[in-house]
């Protein structure tokens, strides 16, 4: 077993006690730091910086030389299992992703590829490999992938969506086909997460961003069932460690406890769920991840701290707690702000741990 320095957020999501909550920013990479836009500039665009392992390393860390975060998370996309699909990815200058080449039908699903994790998605085994010999044991890696649904919303729409009438369409009148290509992208996840596990990640986080413009009975059929499908393929063992699975559902709050059934780690929490209402409910079965609205870190540092201060006692004293943005940092957050967010959870949190 690899010695490592603070294990912190693996013992959380364990259940498992610890000496103060641990905390990570979900997109801790990104525009808002200066330093990340200058090492994506050096890369030219978004996914050569994800294919060149030595860069993606370096803004992978770029974070924790600023901030005492408790992980680090690989830097790549959720898009990249859709790319290596050929789908045609690009992203444009200031807008999000694209598909040349939209999932529209049957015979279309039928053509995708499961694609190898070692060799078309060889570049993001070999940025795991990299960033784990650069962070020298000092914080667990996390790995990850998107959901079966949230990928399809991409490929399906052909881009980003407000409204998703693309795929709700095919849900709607062509649900086998739909189907079809949740089946094959859960395949491609299993092998695409396990490989990750196996080049260094210790523990992987599934991004179901867009699960939540579902009804109650889609979100099991389309999204949960094959997350579900996910977590039981997934290696929950490596280098003599438990590796947890932690599944995030944005807008998914009322269905925690569906969620905690499909034997997962962790749940993470945006802030529309009150977190103690959320430990009640499955804290038993599960740790909980969040879930502090990432608008806060607008606000001078005592208001961050009174907001922290508020979701600590909100998921009380005990075990099971990592303490997180409710979705990603928003691109022009003044970089100093998540260095008090960060300095307050591991300072306030001391007491919960006693
Ligand atoms: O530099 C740039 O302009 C590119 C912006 C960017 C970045 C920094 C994209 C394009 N992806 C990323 C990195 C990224 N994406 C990480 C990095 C690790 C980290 O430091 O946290 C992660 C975990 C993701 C995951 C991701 N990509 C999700 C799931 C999480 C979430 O935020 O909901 C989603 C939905 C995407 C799609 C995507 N990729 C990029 C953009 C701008 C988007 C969103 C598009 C949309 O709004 O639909």
């Amino acid at each position: 077993m690899t010695e490592l320095k603070n294990d912190r957020y693996l013992r959380a999501l364990l259940r498992q006690p610890v000496d103060m909550t641990p905390v990570w920013m979900m997109r801790q990479a990104g525009r808002y730091l200066p330093e990340y836009k200058a090492t994506r500039a050096e890369a030219g665009d978004f996914m050569s910086l994800c294919r060149n392992a030595e860069l993606a390393c370096e803004v992978t860390l770029q974070p924790l030389r600023r901030y005492p975060l408790d992980a680090a998370i690989l830097f790549s996309d959720i898009l990249t299992i859709p790319d290596a699909m050929g789908l045609g990815l690009s992203f444009g200058a200031g807008e999000g992703p694209r598909f040349a080449r939209p999932v529209t039908c049957k015979a279309d699903v039928d053509r995708i590829p499961v694609p190898d994790p070692e060799d078309e998605l060889r570049y993001v085994m070999d940025a795991v490999r990299t960033i784990r010999r650069e962070l020298k044991g000092d914080v667990p890696l996390i790995g990850f992938s998107g959901s079966p649904w949230t990928l399809a919303t991409y490929m399906v729409e052909g881009s980003g969506s407000k409204a998703f009438t693309v795929i709700k369409k095919m849900m709607y009148t062509e649900p086998q086909t739909l189907h079809a290509l949740l089946e094959k992208l859960a395949q491609s996840v299993i092998l695409y997460l396990n490989a990750q596990i196996r080049a260094g990640a210790q523990s992987v986080m599934i991004f179901d961003t867009w699960g939540g413009v579902l009804t109650g009975q889609d979100y099991q059929q389309f999204s949960l069932d094959y997350m579900h499908k996910i977590v039981d393929g997934l290696l929950r063992e490596n280098d003599g460690r438990r590796v947890p699975v932690t599944l995030f559902t944005k807008g998914g709050g009322q269905w925690l406890e569906a969620m905690a059934a499909t034997g997962c780690d962790a749940l993470g929490l945006d802030w529309s769920t009150d977190i103690a209402d959320a430990r009640r409910r499955v804290g038993d079965k599960v740790a909980l991840q969040g879930n502090m609205d990432p608008s806060v870190l607008y606000a001078p540092a005592a208001r961050i701290e009174q907001e922290v201060a508020a979701i600590l006692a909100g998921f009380g004293h005990g075990e099971g707690h990592v303490f997180n943005l409710g979705h990603g940092i928003h691109q022009d957050i003044p970089p100093e702000h998540p260095g008090a967010f960060v300095d307050a959870v591991h300072r306030l949190s001391v007491p919960y741990h006693r």
